[in-house]
């Protein structure tokens, strides 16, 4: 039995969680993180140093980071389907992995946080005009490599989706005023829609 520390509204926890019913694997989730407290802990600093959420832990094996806990799991029950086996097919996988974080989200959040974790009377509306700008050129990008194939890594869905369609959905999901028209970006998100893994743990209300 697997055990993730996190709460279940975090976008980084979700990443794991919906891998997980990908997977089929049985899993508890202990609350952390936010409101719950509990990552200051000198117990929980052994197994994350970073003391954020999402931790995995199956069996003796501990792993931090959101997308390297994905690639864990791919890579150990996976490999050859989430996971590819060959290098090249791979590391094409991981490499949006690593842009979600260091381009899409970095670039997101601000928005995200703006519009939903701020009152309005504290938003800075020009930080948040230039990151919805920022943004909807990431969308743009993914929207590009989706024109021709149906989910990141090829035909069927692969881990490099997962950090990405969990970033999708609240993009989707946020009242924007305007968002551009992105067909293959809004395809492959459909697809996703129709996951019952994905409906469960990333399709809950924004907060
Ligand atoms: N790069 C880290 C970022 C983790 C992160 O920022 N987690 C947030 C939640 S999404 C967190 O722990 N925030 C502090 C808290 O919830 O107490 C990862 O991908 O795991």
């Amino acid at each position: 039995m697997l055990t993730i520390w996190g709460r279940a509204n975090s976008l980084n926890v979700q990443k794991v969680l919906w891998t997980c019913a990908e997977l089929d694997l049985p899993f508890q989730r202990i609350d952390a993180g936010g409101a719950f407290g509990g990552t200051d802990t000198a117990g929980y600093r052994v197994m994350n140093p970073s003391g954020m959420v999402p931790t995995l832990k199956d069996g003796d094996v501990v792993v931090w980071e959101s997308n390297v806990i994905v690639r864990y799991l791919c890579a150990t029950y996976s490999a050859g389907g989430l996971c590819p086996v060959e290098a090249p097919a791979r590391f094409g996988q991981e490499a949006w992995m690593d842009w979600q974080t260091a381009g899409l989200w970095k670039d997101f959040r601000p928005l995200f946080i703006g519009l939903v974790r701020t009152p309005p009377p504290d938003r800075d509306a020009a930080a948040l005009a230039r990151a919805e700008e920022a943004t909807a050129r990431g969308f743009a990008l993914l929207d590009e490599a989706l024109r021709h194939r149906p989910f990141l890594g090829g035909a069927a869905l692969g881990m490099a989706d997962i950090p990405a369609g969990v970033t999708a959905h609240r993009w989707f999901a946020l009242p924007l005023d305007r968002r551009p028209r992105l067909p293959a970006l809004e395809d492959w998100y459909a697809r996703l829609t129709e996951r019952p893994g994905f409906r469960e743990h990333v399709m809950t209300p924004l907060s």
